[in-house]
């Protein structure tokens, strides 16, 4: 059964939702590994008030039973605090009685970089909040959830996922005294990853286009690299190939674990590079979508910078990637069926991972 994951919830909604679907019966999760993972991603420097709000943690619905996972779908939910604001603007239902709270008045000023006007377009809306509820980078709190999921099954098979973010708080305390926002790059890296998962055999099949697919799907990521990326286009190849010695290893690592749409045995390294965050509290230029006259665009809190937030969620996204690929590779309606197949794969092609 391939691996799946569908989700739902909108920002200041009552919650978020993920389907897991695929998972091999007798997975052993851990709720406090899934909550500081979801800590994780709240914390970092120049994020908005609104992470004082939230205290993320994950409830499980289905899926579970005193641990293990049975092999049908894993219900996940992670409640938004904040929703206590916005009960009557974000009712799922048609409110009943006086507007109040937060939420109650139609944004009309949509954001330079944010889905506002693309979104009130493509779907007709007349308030932006229909639109930018869903395209909020909140929702990322349960792709999180999913992707510690994920690495406890990667774990069986001698695979970690770690994402990393250089940090430049000066520049961040100089964004947020200048009522600006900054973006920036995030790594990711997967150890112990064997060599074959992904295939040449159809673009869809590709490691390198699911990863790449996986990150831009993240809010705000406008570029991705696997390994040396584009600094390859200004090198001979000679000086960009990684060879092959007679452990059938690499002397270097510049494509970064993927050659030909498949892993190649050498670890697994992609960057995502995230754009400043759109919403601004010195606003841009825009239009008043109720006039039609020029306005300035929306002013709501927001972060200032969330980079180490998304090098977590990229770390999420690429061990649901890598997962995806390990199951489908090897398998297994139990966890050790899935273990086994790989076990056996190792044997075959003699491969070990590097210390
Ligand atoms: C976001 C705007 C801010 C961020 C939010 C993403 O939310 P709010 O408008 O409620 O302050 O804090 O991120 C989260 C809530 C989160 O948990 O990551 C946006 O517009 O994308």
């Amino acid at each position: 059964m391939t691996l799946e994951l569908a989700t739902a919830g909108e920002s200041h909604g009552p919650a978020l939702v993920a389907i897991l679907a695929g998972l091999p019966a007798g997975l052993v999760l851990e709720k406090d590994a899934i909550d500081a993972d979801l800590r994780r991603r709240q914390q970092g420097y120049g994020r908005s008030p609104r992470q004082q709000i939230e205290t993320d943690e994950v409830e499980v619905l289905a899926g579970l039973r005193h641990g293990r996972t049975l092999g049908t779908p894993l219900a996940l939910v992670v409640h938004n605090k904040d929703h206590k604001n916005w009960t009557w603007g974000m009712a799922p239902w048609p409110p009943e009685g006086e507007p109040q709270g937060k939420g109650t008045k139609a944004v009309t000023l949509p954001r330079p970089g944010h889905a506002d006007l693309a979104g009130v377009q493509k779907y007709g809306l007349t308030d932006v909040r229909d639109a930018l509820e869903r395209a909020s980078a909140r929702h990322t709190a349960v792709q999180v959830a999913a992707g510690a999921v994920a690495k406890a099954l990667l774990a069986h098979i001698g695979v970690a996922v770690q994402g990393s973010a250089d940090v430049d708080e000066a520049a961040i305390d100089g964004a947020r005294k200048d009522k600006d926002t900054l973006g920036g790059v995030v790594e990711v890296r997967a150890t112990g990853v064997p060599p074959g998962l992904g295939s040449y055999a159809r673009k869809e099949d590709r490691l390198d286009a699911r990863l790449a697919a996986a990150l831009m799907g993240i809010q705000a990521v406008k570029g991705v690299e696997i390994g040396d990326g584009f600094a390859l286009a200004r090198m001979r190849g000679s000086e960009a190939h990684d060879e092959i010695d007679t452990s059938r290893r690499r002397t270097s690592n510049r494509a970064g674990g993927i050659e030909g749409g498949m892993s190649n045995g050498e670890e697994v390294v992609v960057r995502a590079a995230m754009k400043p965050l759109p919403t601004l509290m010195k606003p841009l230029a825009s239009v008043d979508l109720a006039t039609g006259e020029a306005a300035a665009a929306l002013v709501e809190r927001s972060d200032v910078a969330a980079v180490e937030a998304l090098a977590v969620v990229a770390e999420a996204a690429v061990a649901w990637e890598l997962a995806v690929a390990a199951k489908e590779k090897f398998g297994g309606d139990a966890v050790g069926d899935f273990v086994g197949a790989w076990r056996a794969y190792l044997e075959r092609i003699a491969w070990r991972r590097t210390p």
